[in-house]
């Protein structure tokens, strides 16, 4: 058995970010967490492109014209979807995750998720630099790493190919 790679090298790689500005305390927590990631990856700071949209609703909008755009290696979709008293959240929490899988389907270029779903705003800092971690440079991570992956299954030299 022969396996890929697993690679997280950010040298070379274009990232785009888009990151939804409402509860904008958190997206700032997140979007810091992945730029401190792609920076520690080896990302040039120049190679690192962020959109700003209005809310979680609008980001697979923004990541469908970044992707089909040709310029990044990959996507990071950052926002905070944080539950209130009706069904709104439902919606807009389906209609980030849907778009963004429909983009990533319709593209082939990898969106990596780190868009917070929770029930409160603690919840959601804790998960944008507090104990839970940053789910902002953890979604930088696996964009670096199926950026690679992508890359490598679609070129490989026939003598290195697993
Ligand atoms: N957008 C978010 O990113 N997070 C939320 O928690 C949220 N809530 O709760 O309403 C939210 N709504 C706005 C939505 O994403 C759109 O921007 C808006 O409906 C305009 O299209």
């Amino acid at each position: 058995m022969r396996s890929y790679p697993t690679e997280r090298e950010g040298r070379g790689l274009r990232i785009a970010i888009v990151v939804a500005r409402f509860n904008h305390l958190v997206s700032v927590r997140l979007l810091e967490g992945a730029r401190e990631a792609l920076d520690t990856a080896g990302v040039r700071p120049d190679d690192v492109h962020v959109a700003w949209v209005p809310g979680a609703f609008e980001v697979p909008l923004a990541a469908r014209a970044l992707a089909k755009s040709g310029r990044y290696h990959a996507l990071v979709a950052l926002g905070a979807v944080i539950r209130g008293d009706t069904p709104h959240f439902d919606y807009v929490c389906r209609g980030v995750t849907d778009g963004l899988r429909d983009v990533m389907q319709a593209t082939g270029i990898p969106v990596a998720f780190g868009v917070l779903t929770t029930d409160d705003v603690d919840q959601a800092l804790e998960r944008a630099g507090g104990a839970e971690g940053n789910k902002g440079a953890e979604a930088a991570q696996a964009a670096l790493e199926m950026a690679h992956l992508c890359a490598a299954v679609a070129a490989p030299p026939a003598a290195e190919a697993p």
